[in-house]
């Protein structure tokens, strides 16, 4: 590499001679198109260097001799929509940008090329504020950057969210994954169905210590919902930050929470069940009938109100069939499907609810158990259970975002010293591991490998009860994630990547992130 500070590291970026003092009475000129990066530059520089940035908006800047400014220039037609390029010299900086989130990019790399104290956001009058002269091209590798946060198992509040959402952004990741419905909590409020949240949002007690060594509750309530209004304002804060938030609505098992609030909604249900106070696997599911599927419909149709990106995920995982298999009236309705068992049976269900967000013109992901036939055509599988999985899935014409839990799984321990880390689900998955992961395989032609749409880091919390502990979880190897989902693999190498890791460690800490410290 060339000394640039980037992460994830830029496709070329070079360092040339000199510096561009960012003194006072600079100015910042932009396309209408590309206002909101510049003027999230403005304010950024205005609030480290202490001096006034204002935005001008002027569509074509192309003239040659503006000096002590900022130039973005919009160039749909030479760059894709998240593709930049920078040139910073001793008395100008230009960006072109392909569209706004190619400029917010730019802007990003920008800002990681100031020393750290920038991300402190407040003045400081004893630095020399400057940019090195270089020139940057950049584009991702991956369409799919994205990261998953389960707050169905402890509650996060807004405003932990939407700092995550700014940390993933300046990674240049793209995608928000929100797991909002487990056995243990439904967190997303729903008017029609109220008890979803006044019973579905509450759990009497959260279990102690590893589920492996039961340990008994710990005898506090827990819950939480998110309203309307805070998912509307988390969408806001994402959309801004160019990150696409794509809920969650698990189905047909990690349902107990809904089945709890809606006990004719399950089928066990001569004694329903309460939200879950335990971890693992449970064996509540919805029941596959007309009346939960319309359920399930009215609860996606508020849901498509309030997230209005292009996904939907319906889950499907880990759904164990026994209260399928023993429940007489599903019996039937296997037989009058003509259907061979329960695992069918799972496939006509999420199909049924597939084909329902396909006719609102959603396209539809589901965890991996979706492609033993869950799938409606333009199904998006989240492979999870093995990165071979993905590429199976590839190879067999489906769309792949690669999730596994041997790279991907933020829940997993970070060090082999088990005893020196908060207690954790199990598994082991180092910086290094996350940072080594290559998504796509030599066998997939080239068709196949452009279905591998990217890659998504998860955040599982049942050992994550605060959001201190699910930065500690997420960061640093979420930048790992970061370069794997955005930098071509060719230039992968992992004691470069540590130097870049340094400074963005020192941003980290300067906004307040509780990241683990990968040298202590
Ligand atoms: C499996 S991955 C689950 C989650 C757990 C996670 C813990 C997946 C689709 N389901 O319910 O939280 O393992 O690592």
């Amino acid at each position: 590499m060339t000394g640039l500070p980037i992460l994830p590291r830029p496709k070329r970026a070079v360092r040339l001679p000199g510096v561009f003092p960012l003194g006072p009475d600079m100015k910042i000129l932009a396309p209408e198109a590309l206002s909101g990066p510049a003027g999230d530059l403005a304010l950024a520089l205005a609030s480290c260097t202490g001096a006034r940035w204002d935005v001008r908006i002027e569509e074509n800047s192309s003239a040659p001799d503006i000096t002590r400014a900022i130039i973005f220039s919009h160039c749909p037609a030479s760059l894709g929509p998240e593709a930049y390029s920078v040139s910073i010299e001793w008395f100008a900086a230009r960006i072109v940008a392909g569209g706004a989130a190619g400029a917010y990019y730019a802007v990003q790399s920008l800002l990681q090329l100031l020393p750290p104290a920038a991300a402190q956001g407040v003045p400081r009058g004893d630095i020399a504020w400057a940019l090195p002269c270089a020139e940057i091209e950049d584009s991702p590798r991956f369409v799919w950057r994205g990261l998953m946060l389960d707050s169905a198992r402890w509650f996060q509040p807004v405003k932990a969210i939407k700092r995550l959402i700014r940390q993933m952004a300046a990674l240049k990741l793209n995608t928000f994954h929100w797991h909002l419905t487990d056995d243990q909590g439904w967190r997303l409020e729903i008017k029609k169905y109220p008890k979803l949240t006044s019973v579905g949002a509450w759990r009497k007690e959260s279990p102690r210590g590893h589920y492996g060594h039961f340990l008994g509750g710990d005898g506090t309530p827990h819950g939480g919902y998110y309203t309307r209004a805070d998912v509307r304002e988390i969408v806001a804060h994402a959309s801004a930050h160019h990150v696409t938030v794509v809920p969650e609505i698990d189905m047909p098992g990690h349902a107990q929470a809904a089945v709890a609030a809606y006990p004719e909604m399950g089928c066990c249900c001569s004694s329903p069940p309460e939200v879950s106070t335990s971890w693992g696997v449970h064996k509540t599911l919805f029941a596959p009938g007309e009346r939960t599927i319309r359920f399930l419909e009215d609860i996606l149709e508020e849901a498509l109100e309030l997230f209005p990106g292009p996904f939907i995920h319906i889950g499907g995982d880990e759904a164990v069939k026994v209260q399928w298999e023993n429940n007489p009236i599903v019996r039937e309705q296997m037989a009058a499907l003509g259907l061979a068992g329960a695992e069918p049976l799972q496939g006509w269900f999420m199909s049924q609810i597939a084909n329902f967000l396909n006719t609102r013109g959603k396209r539809v992901l589901g965890w991996d158990e979706n492609l033993d036939g869950g799938f409606a055509e333009g199904g998006i599988a989240m492979t999870w259970r093995g990165a071979e999985r993905g590429i199976a899935a590839a190879k067999a014409g489906f769309e792949v975002v690669m999730t596994p839990k041997e790279f991907t799984y933020f829940d997993f321990y970070q060090s082999p010293d088990t005893s020196l880390e908060p207690l954790a689900i199990g598994g082991h998955l180092p910086l290094e591991s996350v940072y080594g992961f290559e998504p796509t395989d030599p066998s997939l032609s080239p068709e196949e490998a452009r279905r591998v749409l990217g890659v998504q880091g998860q955040i599982w919390t049942e050992y994550i009860p605060s959001p201190e502990l699910v930065e500690y979880m997420a960061f640093p190897r979420a930048c790992a994630l970061a370069e794997v989902a955005w930098s071509a693999p060719g230039g992968r190498d992992f004691p470069e990547f540590l130097e870049r890791l340094r400074p963005h460690l020192a941003r980290l800490d300067l906004a307040g992130i509780k990241y683990r410290n990968p040298w202590r």
